[in-house]
């Protein structure tokens, strides 16, 4: 028997109503966006950065977007365009095209946070609102941690595909980290030794059509833990962040690379930039897919604001964790918006 409801087939089996387990309290249910009005205004999208353009150009840009949004597009990333067409089209054919008994095989073990495989919720503790969302998530760095075999077989090109997808989103995060810090002043590498050796993980999220969209989410409001994500979509929009208080939706631009600052950074940064509350809405006519690649800390890291941040008169406001303590209470507590790091914050 499966003992996880893999909310494709509920999709599937044509229900009108979603199980009560997955309808959100009032307080978290989605909220259409500004960027939905009849005439959107520039700000009510994340920023569009050039990456084609003059570093200084790019340095000021990036500051700005990491203050204010923790959340950018950039373009001309120098990630092969065909590479993002096809993560997303064997990601798409995997969800779609294989058989659910073979899907299965390589189903995650749902009692162990971020385990490698084919899942259909976020949290460990059962009684959490379930996403509208089946995933599979990939371990891909350090190559200590790849092991393709654990991907699926079919089509064929999958895991040649994934596997270089992950060495090009590695390079384009340590580049983006690069013009971050020295954005601050810092360091080229500042925050990527702050960071170390990345822990990556790239997960495929698949959101069939939802009978509610207005009662469910795709993927609950949060933070990412680690350092930084690279996020694809395909042309069905879904994801949304926080703007002062609004969600914005993240029109979908297909050849454009989201970056979403997470809480480490926060962190390193000593509150200079901000990581991103997102979530993911449904829809009820059409499946969505999205490609998440996640830079993270290794797990004995002790992450600190940068030392260069701080001084008598920016003293630091968060308390230094090692980062496996910050996911084990995330994965404990779960995300609840920015509730983890917020935990962190020093009185002023
Ligand atoms: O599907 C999306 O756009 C959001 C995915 C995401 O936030 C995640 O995987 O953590």
């Amino acid at each position: 028997m499966e003992a996880i409801t893999r909310v494709q087939r509920l999709a599937e089996a044509g229900i009108r109503q979603v199980p009560p387990q997955y309808i959100q309290p009032l307080d978290q249910r989605p909220i259409k966006s500004k960027s939905e009005s009849p005439s959107p205004s520039p700000p009510n999208n994340i920023p569009l950065i050039d990456l084609s353009k003059q570093s200084e150009s790019i340095k000021c840009e990036i500051g700005q977007a990491c203050r204010e949004w923790g959340a950018f597009h950039v373009i001309n990333h120098g990630v092969p365009l065909e590479l993002l067409h096809q993560i997303r089209s064997v990601g798409r054919s995997f969800f779609e095209q294989c058989p659910m008994p073979e899907k299965l095989k390589y189903s995650c073990d749902s009692s162990s946070a971020a385990s490698e495989g084919y899942g259909s919720k976020m949290l460990a503790n059962d009684d959490s609102v379930l996403d509208w969302r089946d995933y599979f998530d990939h371990h891909t760095l350090p190559l200590s941690r790849r092991n393709p075999s654990n991907w699926p077989e079919s089509p064929p090109n999958y895991r040649r595909v994934v596997a270089e997808y992950s060495d090009k989103m590695e390079a384009l995060a340590v580049k983006i980290l690069k013009y971050m810090s020295e954005s601050l002043g810092l360091a080229p590498s500042c925050i990527k030794d702050a960071v170390g050796d990345f822990y990556q993980n790239i997960t495929i999220s698949y959101y069939p059509p939802c009978p509610q969209p207005e009662l469910t989410l795709g993927l609950q409001s949060h933070s990412d833990m680690g350092a930084i994500t690279l996020l694809i979509q395909d042309d069905v929009e879904g994801l949304q962040v926080l703007k002062d208080g609004d969600w914005i939706t993240v029109q979908p631009l297909a050849d454009a690379i989201v970056v979403l600052l997470a809480d480490q950074t926060q962190i390193i940064t000593n509150g200079e930039y901000i990581s991103s509350q997102h979530q993911a809405i449904t829809n009820a006519s059409k499946a969505r897919l999205s490609v998440a690649t996640f830079h993270d800390p290794a797990k004995t890291v002790k992450i600190s604001p940068a030392s260069e941040l701080v001084s008598k008169a920016s003293p630091p406001r968060y308390r230094g964790v090692v980062y496996k303590d910050y996911v084990s209470s995330w994965y404990t507590k779960g995300p609840d918006g920015k509730r983890n790091l917020d935990a962190l914050l020093l009185d002023s």
